[in-house]
């Protein structure tokens, strides 16, 4: 897909044909596989996105509750007591802010604020989630790839596919059909593999291997491979230690056809990324 590209999301129309754009990722939350409890309070975080405006970033994606493999849930309340006061902040500094909930109550607040965009691990499935989003008039949505819920996505079935392009790519055609059902704009909407969720590390390669298949979809990619346990797999890497393998990954989903990357070190990416596209680096 090389046509011209727009996400449209409540603020701003991301013309995505130009170049790919790197979202930010700020867990304020304690535990975070990643990042858990590095900006946990309002004023680190608020800092923090200040840090990564000034890294280049073009997005930033504010999570209230980690997803990670038997992370706990927590109440509505609980994640908008982490988030609204990082929200608050974030939308003065004139980029696209997204919020990473699964929770329809938590985007009804963050559309209340104004946020530009609901990134949703499970694609709009929790109750009224769709309805909330085809009400508002614009904001931009992620619609990601997953099965079961954090809790049990990595247990029994959830992790045995036939042929896991073609399970993702219909798991993310039906949503795509149903949300338009329900009266959403196809521009508003993202689609994302789900690198890890209810993945095998083997799945996990297989996928990106072939991610370009998904283009069939007719809407673009957004990938987060950032810091992920299959790198620590494929690298023998721990957490802290999986930056170049991060880098690396974000570069081969931008040339197998990703238009946004989700990360944690946006300025490592940005630099990537200007050199990829330098030198003619595909851009799938
Ligand atoms: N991955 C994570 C969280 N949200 N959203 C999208 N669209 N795609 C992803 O791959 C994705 C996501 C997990 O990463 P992180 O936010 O760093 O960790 P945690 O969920 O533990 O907060």
């Amino acid at each position: 897909m090389s046509s011209r590209q727009i996400w449209k999301t409540t603020r701003f129309d991301l013309d995505l044909a130009e170049r790919p754009l790197v979202m930010g990722i700020v867990n304020v939350t304690p535990d975070s596989f990643s990042d858990g409890g590095k900006h946990n309070d309002p004023t680190g975080a608020i800092n923090f996105c200040e840090r990564l405006l000034g890294e280049g970033v073009d997005i930033l994606d504010l999570g209230g509750e980690s997803t990670r493999p038997g992370a706990p849930k927590v109440s509505a309340d609980e994640e908008w007591h982490r988030l609204e006061p990082v929200l608050r902040a974030a939308l003065s500094l004139g980029i696209p802010i997204s919020v990473d909930t699964c929770k329809t109550e938590v985007m009804q607040r963050a559309l209340d604020l104004g946020v530009d965009i609901i990134n949703d691990v499970m694609a709009l499935r929790d109750e009224g989630a769709d309805e909330l989003l085809a009400r508002h008039p614009a904001a931009g949505i992620c619609l990601m790839h997953m099965r079961g819920d954090p809790a049990t996505m990595q247990q029994g079935a959830h992790t045995h596919y036939l042929d896991v392009v073609e399970e993702v790519r219909d798991f993310l055609q039906a949503r795509l059909d149903h949300l338009v059902s329900v009266g959403i704009a196809l521009e508003r909407i993202m689609l994302d593999p789900g690198y890890g969720f209810a993945k095998t590390v083997e799945q996990n390669t297989e996928l990106q291997r072939r991610q370009a298949e998904l283009l069939a979809l007719g809407r673009p990619l957004l990938v987060g491979w950032s810091r992920k346990s299959t790198l620590g797999a494929l690298t023998g890497r721990a957490v802290d230690e999986r930056l170049p393998a991060s880098v690396a990954a974000a570069l081969a989903a931008v040339a197998h056809g990703a238009r946004v990357v989700r990360v944690h070190d946006v300025a490592a990416t940005v630099d990537a990324l200007q050199v990829w596209r330098a030198f003619g680096g595909p851009v799938g």
